[in-house]
């Protein structure tokens, strides 16, 4: 057996089966690409789900990280840190927030979001203690925790983890009348993806942010954008919600916020919804720490320094350019935003993890999502020649069908 089928097999006995991986065994990246562990190339076109929109492995934040780990790694928030201001004061300089609260997986700052908003309902808006409801989305993905998937609607996501949280509405993602119709003087929030990514990169129609950030300012309910997929550069933008020419009152920030080093996220917040947390309240060991400090200031420079926001604009429409190009009996439906891209085939076409197979025996690695989407996010560092190369390899996989 070879090393990674060996290593394959270890993987199969001893974890659990949460996931079906594509069986490429990965043991380097450098930028946009990553190698197996025979040494074939990749070019790497999921970013790990967006957390390495800076590339993989991007120098400037390898030496933050490796330099801030021989200094101190974690204090918790017993004690201060002299990373944790500075963190904050760069990331809210950067998006325009008021207050921070450092978490780091991007479900935590989920459920973050979701403790602070409830209890600013019942101090602030005068909810009664127990009755907070939030508006989310069909169709939506923001984390495995409990909480969070008792408002899935993806039965996968969801099945015989009952009892669920209660306290929250679905409405179709994309209806601002069906927002309108859910609200009732007991909606605390709105918790939506400005994107859907899981969904298969749904872009919502023009002018339903607009109607939802009038609404929400109407009714005093807080918005809050999940923008830890979309955020950091993705689709173009710092933050997806400049497409829509809306703020959020409470913006989720993860996954690139390290450049893909370590687990960072965080909640921003430019009400007074943050302020309702008092010591006790809410918290993390690790949330905050000098090193997770360290890294997202480092992932955040270069984003800005390299210009991988204009980069992304840019190259995300030289791809979908391209894509469209492509002429192809199993292409239903081409579309994305910046390197947020999606090719969705249709269903005769069998599915989609197939062609993702295909192109990784072709050395461009994607992933399927909903059975008949690829979805395709390169790091932010991508460049032509390498788009070019990318079109001539999903060209060849969908003309071949
Ligand atoms: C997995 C998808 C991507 C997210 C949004 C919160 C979170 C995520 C908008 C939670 C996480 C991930 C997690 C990953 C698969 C993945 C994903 F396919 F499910 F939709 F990215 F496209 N909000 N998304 O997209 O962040 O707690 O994971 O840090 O393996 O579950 P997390």
């Amino acid at each position: 057996m070879s090393n990674a089928a060996q290593l394959i097999a270890t993987e199969q006995r001893l974890g659990a089966h949460n996931y079906k991986p594509l069986d490429v065994v990965l043991s380097r990246g450098q930028g946009v690409h990553v190698w197996d562990t025979d040494g074939k190339r990749y070019l790497d076109c999921l970013s790990a789900y967006s957390a390495v929109n800076q590339g993989h492995c991007h120098p400037k934040i390898l030496s933050a990280l490796t330099e801030q780990a021989s200094k101190l790694t974690l204090t918790s928030r017993a004690f201060r840190n002299d990373q944790l201001a500075l963190f904050y004061e760069e990331v809210a300089a950067l998006t325009g927030s008021h207050k921070v609260l450092p978490m780091n997986s991007g479900a935590e700052a989920v459920e973050t979001a979701i403790k602070a908003v409830r209890k600013w309902g019942y101090e602030t808006k005068g909810v009664l203690e127990n009755n907070a409801e939030i508006i989310v989305c069909g169709g939506n993905f923001h984390g495995r925790t409990l909480s969070v998937i008792s408002f899935s609607t993806d039965p996968d996501a969801r099945q015989g983890f009952g009892p669920f949280t209660p306290g929250f509405r679905v409405v179709p993602f994309g209806d601002a009348e069906a927002f309108a119709m859910a609200i009732s003087a007991n909606t605390v929030a709105a918790l939506i993806e400005p994107i859907q990514g899981e969904a298969g990169v749904i872009i919502p129609p023009v002018g339903y942010f607009e109607r939802v950030r009038e609404l929400c300012t109407a009714h005093n309910i807080t918005l809050i954008l999940d923008e830890i997929q979309t955020g950091l550069g993705r689709t173009g933008k710092l933050l997806a919600e400049e497409h829509e020419g809306i703020e959020a009152d409470v913006t989720l920030v993860g996954k690139a916020l390290s450049g893909g080093f370590y687990p960072v996220s965080a909640v921003l917040s430019n009400s007074e919804v943050l302020g309702v947390l008092k010591p006790g309240q809410h918290g993390s060991t690790f949330g905050g720490n000098p090193l997770a400090c360290a890294v997202a200031r480092a992932a955040l420079k270069v984003l800005v320094e390299e210009d991988m926001i204009g980069n992304a604009e840019r190259m995300g429409a030289y791809f979908l350019e391209g894509l469209r190009q492509i002429r192809s009996n199993v292409v239903k439906d081409v579309r994305g935003r910046g390197l947020m891209l999606a090719v969705e085939l249709v269903p005769e076409a069998g599915g989609a993890r197939s062609y993702c197979y295909a192109l990784k025996d072709r050395g461009l690695l994607a992933k399927d999502t909903h059975e008949n989407t690829i979805r395709l996010a390169p790091p932010l560092v991508i460049e032509k020649d390498q788009i070019d190369w990318a079109l001539q390899q999903i060209e060849a996989v969908l003309v071949a069908a």
